[in-house]
């Protein structure tokens, strides 16, 4: 995909939608090896979702082998999700070019985006500026990046630094509660965030229900992202259960489209 496709793409479901429902894969040569992304691919893709993020904290070694299988089972986009420089790869379409806002340590901010710049221009990636804001419990990522940790009572901290992001030019806001998380980013924060800012926000970390994607739907967020929920049970019941939270989550995006 040339220059600009992958966002404007997301950009339009989202205004014909309502919202945008991304699957994240972590390449994890222990759970999640190549063969077994490129069968979940497959299941996600026919259980409606719109695009495929790849990467994680600790996806190392079988990235390429990963997006493969994935560009072998569906057309859809692949927009790495890198955890760092490692987290680069020539095979997707497009790149989360992200810098976790609120770490305590440069590394994350600005640093791991200047050693990686190079690649990603060499590779003709189309990079994607977000802001990445980790919120309480944080999990792994949390960890990984030296968070300091967004708290859940205080909305307006979160509402503050998405502001920021929208005033440094940056296309996304992603409030991440981390991967796995037993509830999801607060209903309360997502909407004062989403009406604090003009841009877009994706909401990730602990969202497993249809009840839990129509709060976040309805709290605010215009892209959804899912990860954990789909490794326990895209392979068993080849993508069902998914396919009822898309839905759900599309139902309530399609009561926000003119
Ligand atoms: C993690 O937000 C994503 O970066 C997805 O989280 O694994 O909890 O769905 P889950």
């Amino acid at each position: 995909m040339g220059s600009g496709r992958v966002l404007n793409y997301l950009l339009k479901v989202r205004s014909e939608e309502g919202v945008v429902h991304l699957t994240l894969i972590d390449p994890d040569p222990l759970n999640q090896p190549p063969e077994v992304a490129g069968q979940m691919a497959k299941y996600v893709c026919d259980a409606g979702t719109d695009a495929i993020m790849v990467g994680g904290s600790t996806a190392f070694g079988i990235l390429d082998e990963t997006i493969k299988k994935i560009k072998e089972a569906t057309n859809l986009p692949v927009i790495l999700f890198p955890g760092n420089v490692s987290g680069i790869s020539k095979l997707a379409d497009a790149i989360f070019f992200m810098s976790v806002l609120n770490s305590r340590n440069p590394y994350f901010i600005t640093k791991a985006q200047a050693l990686g710049s190079f690649a990603v221009k060499l590779y003709g990636l189309e990079p994607i500026g977000m802001a990445y804001l980790v919120v309480e419990p944080g999990g792994t990522v949390g960890y990984m990046s030296e968070a300091n940790l967004l708290p859940r009572s205080k909305p307006q901290i979160a509402a503050a630094y998405a502001l920021a992001a929208q005033y440094m030019g940056f296309k996304l806001v992603y409030l991440e509660a981390g991967s796995g998380a037993s509830s999801h980013v607060p209903n309360e924060m997502i909407s004062m965030v989403s009406k604090t800012i003009d841009i877009p926000l994706i909401v990730g970390g602990g969202i497993r229900t249809e009840d839990d994607a129509v709060d976040v739907v309805e709290a605010g967020a215009d892209m959804i992202v899912q990860g954990t929920m789909i490794e326990e049970t895209a392979l068993k019941d080849k993508g069902e259960s998914l396919r009822k939270v898309i839905n759900a989550a599309k139902k309530a995006g399609a009561k926000r489209v003119r």
